[in-house]
């Protein structure tokens, strides 16, 4: 993608979230949805896409570039991002990178259009942090497998045709090296969706069980072709979309920032603005520079992506900071608006409980905190 275009894309997301979805942020969180109309709109701006190759119909933006759309999607409540999150990422991120040139061809343009949702199954009732662990089992009969077992807080699966499920096909091996990635279609027999969880944020996201009974995958619907591959399928995706969250956090900070000072600027106290109070003003400081710390590691991050270097640590560290540094930023949003920042009324309010999510999922901060010191380890040894 030329400068220009990407210039321009930039510039369409940042106007389309600040003209017209935070207008709607307060309808979504008593709504708890997105309407339909503006995922209509999100599939007009080609943000399905964004992601998957040009030759699949997609936008083919770099990391980079995602991250920096992803500073202006952070801006708004995180059920819009929501919407095209999955297609962009964990949801697709599995064919694109480990597909065959076959399952590429067949679901990636129909993900990039927006035409079918992808959802990730990996996480499961037993199956967090350790996903290597997992108990799915899908046992090869002929030309295919059948799947049993129960998949937990899928994000998006109420909207989803399509499935990158993980599962266990070699159930003499109860670790990573035993799992493996397939497609799934969302209408296949035997499979049924639990109810819609309820969350402590994020509402309009939609998450819930999957159930899998005896569902019949086609063995062609193998990720890659090859069985034992889906473990290391789910950690490169996670790789990738850990940095693409750290750009979410970015960008929640900067609203979070922006209504802080704005209210400082106008609420006034002991017969003056609260901005001119000094403690309000390194509230206020440290929050900036919490920002601009982690935008600059999210921006040197992304480049080494794009750069094809392994960025396993760098992606953990990233996602790390990124989401505890929003964590905090919330935090002091809350207290610098006072009362009125535990009010339903003011956004931060739901961003304080909607940034909570981010040093949760695609990994906790301390498999994130784990994974740093594992790499550095690895790299002093080797
Ligand atoms: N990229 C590519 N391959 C990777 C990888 C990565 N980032 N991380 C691990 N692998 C490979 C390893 O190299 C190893 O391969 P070999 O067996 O050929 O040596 C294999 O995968 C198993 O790796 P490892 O032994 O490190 O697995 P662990 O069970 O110790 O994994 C962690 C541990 C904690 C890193 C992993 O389970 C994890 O990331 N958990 C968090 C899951 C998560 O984020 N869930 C959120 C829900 S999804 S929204």
């Amino acid at each position: 993608m030329d400068i220009e275009t990407r210039t321009q894309l930039k510039e369409a997301v940042r106007r389309f979230v600040r003209e017209r979805l935070v207008p709607l942020e307060k309808s979504v969180e008593e709504e708890d949805a997105v309407p339909d109309e503006v995922r209509a709109e999100i599939k007009r701006l080609g943000l399905y896409g964004l992601t998957i190759p040009v030759e699949y119909g997609g936008l083919g933006v770099d990391m980079v570039t995602d991250v920096e759309v992803a500073f202006e999607l952070g801006w708004t409540s995180p059920a819009f991002r929501s919407v095209m999150g999955t297609n962009i990422g964990i949801g697709s991120q599995g064919i694109v990178i480990d597909g065959t040139p076959e399952q590429k061809k067949y679901w990636l343009p129909k993900l990039a259009s927006g035409e079918i949702v992808g959802s990730f199954a990996l996480t499961e009732p037993d199956v967090g942090s350790d996903a290597g662990s997992i108990k799915t089992r899908a046992i090869k009969k002929g030309d295919r497998y059948i799947v049993n077992g129960t998949k937990r807080f899928i994000t998006n699966a109420p909207y989803a045709q399509v499935f990158t499920l993980m599962a266990r096909t070699d159930p003499k091996d109860p670790g990573a090296s035993g799992v493996s990635a397939f497609i799934v279609r969302a209408d296949s027999k035997g499979l049924r969706l639990g109810k819609p969880d309820a969350k402590m944020g994020q509402r309009g996201t939609k998450t819930c069980d999957v159930f899998f009974e005896d569902v019949e995958v086609p063995a062609e619907n193998i990720i890659g072709g090859r069985e034992g591959q889906g473990f290391k399928t789910a950690m490169k995706v996670l790789d990738r979309g850990r940095i693409h969250i750290s750009g979410i956090c970015v960008g929640t900070a900067g609203r979070l920032i922006r209504e802080s000072l704005s209210y400082a600027i106008n609420r006034k106290q002991f017969g003056k603005p609260i901005i001119d109070f000094q403690l309000i003003q390194a509230m206020l400081a440290d929050s900036q520079t919490d920002t601009n710390a982690a935008r600059a590691l999210v921006l040197e991050t992304a480049v080494r992506y794009d750069r094809g270097e392994k960025t396993t640590l760098s992606a953990a560290a990233c996602k790390y900071f990124a989401s505890e540094m929003v964590g905090r930023v919330a935090d002091r949003a809350v207290q610098i608006h006072g009362g009125a920042g535990y009010m339903a009324e003011t956004p931060v309010e739901h961003f304080y409980r909607d940034v909570r999510l981010f040093r949760i999922y695609e990994g906790t901060s301390q498999i994130l905190q784990l994974i740093v010191a594992r790499e550095m380890r690895k790299e002093f040894e080797n």
